[in-house]
């Protein structure tokens, strides 16, 4: 994993939305993302609200909710964006061919493309996934768009590891301003080879070890000392019972700390 300060490697960086995001992470002492899965703009706006000072990107499934568009959902959202100085992350998943992808990635209810910095892929369908993404922002915005290709998952029984890691980890390799890291459990290198991927990481939890449907989670410390540069926390945040602003503190904290702890000082 990265032995740099995140300010050193936003220095470096060669993705201005991850030279961006690394920046800001250094600046607001923070590598928590919040993953807010609810079902109406208005309690996600609720929540930004509160989790807002505290994390560094959002992390959205803007299909989850029920009122979604881009007047009442995605302008309130910017403004937040700007307001709270974070950074969005629409966790889409895209796994078709290029061409497949670039629709979907530009158009439809969504338009991904034009308001979410970060968006995601897997590498079931090969290279072609990248280009497709990438001509689809190019083509839709001069605003610089980031990807994040899903080496490996938090729940149980997962098919990526071993050898389609490593597949997916090469297709990373074919772009080096467009992808800017991983979805992963642990540091996925490169290094060597030039590249500064940031590594992303669900499936973390302080209180629970997983929940009925599959999901485990991993604590704080442990993902961030294997290698994981930002944390992304959903039902820990504001899952039944538990106060949003206390538990954004809390995972802030225990995120910068681990963080500082891996950097030596
Ligand atoms: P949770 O409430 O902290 O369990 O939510 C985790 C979020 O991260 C949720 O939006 C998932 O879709 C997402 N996720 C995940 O949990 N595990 C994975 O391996 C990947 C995404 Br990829």
């Amino acid at each position: 994993m990265s032995a740099l300060s995140y300010l050193e490697r936003a220095e470096r960086h060669a993705s201005p939305v991850a030279a961006k995001l690394l920046k800001l992470m250094h600046e607001k002492k923070t590598n928590l993302c919040a993953s807010l899965d609810v079902h109406t703009t208005k309690e996600l706006l609720d929540l930004v609200q509160v989790l807002g000072p505290h994390i560094c990107l959002l992390k959205t499934h803007v299909d989850i909710l029920d009122d979604f568009s881009m007047e009442g959902t995605v302008v309130p959202l910017k403004e937040l964006a700007k307001k709270f100085n974070f950074m969005i992350f629409e966790d889409r998943k895209f796994a078709d061919i290029g061409n497949t992808v670039k629709l979907q990635y530009s158009s439809g209810v969504y338009k991904i493309a034009q308001w979410a910095d970060i968006t995601n892929a897997h590498g079931v369908t090969g290279p072609g996934i990248v280009q497709g993404l990438k001509q689809a922002a190019q083509e839709t915005t001069q605003e610089p768009r980031g990807l994040l290709m899903l080496a490996e998952l938090s729940c149980k029984g997962a098919l990526a590891y071993g050898e389609y890691t490593k597949g997916t980890v090469d297709i990373a390799k074919s772009d080096k301003d467009f992808v800017i890291g991983f979805i992963a459990q642990n540091d996925m290198g490169g290094r060597d080879e030039g590249f500064d991927w940031l590594v992303m990481t669900p499936g973390v939890g302080l209180d629970d070890k997983g929940d009925s449907l599959g999901q485990q989670y991993r604590t704080v410390d442990e993902v961030v000392t294997g290698g994981s540069d930002i944390i992304i926390v959903g039902r820990g945040l504001f899952g039944k019972g538990r106060d949003p602003s206390v538990e954004g503190a809390r995972y802030r904290k225990a995120g910068w700390d681990a963080y500082i702890k891996r950097c030596g000082n």
